[in-house]
């Protein structure tokens, strides 16, 4: 059963996972626009990706008694610039949920809930994770520069990571 303080809490973090996900997903529509396939691809899968986080949280507080709810989802930006800017978003929205789940931690050891302590511990990884791919990602558009001629480059590595992540979760999905 979960204190109705947790389940709140729980419920805006599905907010943020949603918010991900249509962010995302604007951000793969951009890029396929400017014809960076590679890219898109990379983000497609990322806004599946954070659409099953916020699954995650659905099923658990249902699981535990509690009410999950769809959220209000804020309109995401259409326009992103350019890749390096759009990427900085990405980067800095990845912080701010990394944020939020170490916020919902210190609440549930506040509130004694060792079960939401525990299920906890798989967004932490997954954060930690996904804040090292996005800045690696960040320090190849530095690399590899970022005006127009460049774009062809990261796009190839881009589909590159996707590819390598792809392949990766595959691999955790069996594992499991
Ligand atoms: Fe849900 O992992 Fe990123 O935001």
């Amino acid at each position: 059963m979960l204190n109705t303080k947790i389940e709140s809490a729980l419920n805006e973090q599905i907010g943020l996972e949603g918010y991900a996900s249509f962010l995302y997903l604007a951000m793969a529509s951009w890029s396929e626009r400017e014809g960076l396939q590679g890219c898109a691809n990379f983000l497609y899968r990322q806004s599946d990706e954070e659409r099953e986080h916020m699954l995650r949280i659905f099923n658990y507080i249902n699981e535990m008694d509690g009410y999950a709810l769809t959220p209000a989802i804020a309109q995401t930006p259409h326009d992103f610039g350019t890749i390096q800017a759009l990427f900085d978003k990405v980067y800095a929205h990845e912080q701010k949920v990394t944020n939020s789940i170490n916020n919902l931690i210190t609440l549930s050891y506040e509130e004694k809930d060792h079960s939401t302590l525990n299920f906890l511990q798989w967004y932490v990884q997954e954060q930690r994770e996904e804040e090292a791919l996005m800045r690696d990602i960040l320090t190849k558009i530095r690399l590899i520069g970022d005006g127009a001629q460049s774009l062809y480059y990261i796009d190839k590595e881009l589909e590159k990571i996707n590819r390598a992540t792809a392949a990766k979760e595959t691999t955790e999905g069996e594992n499991t």
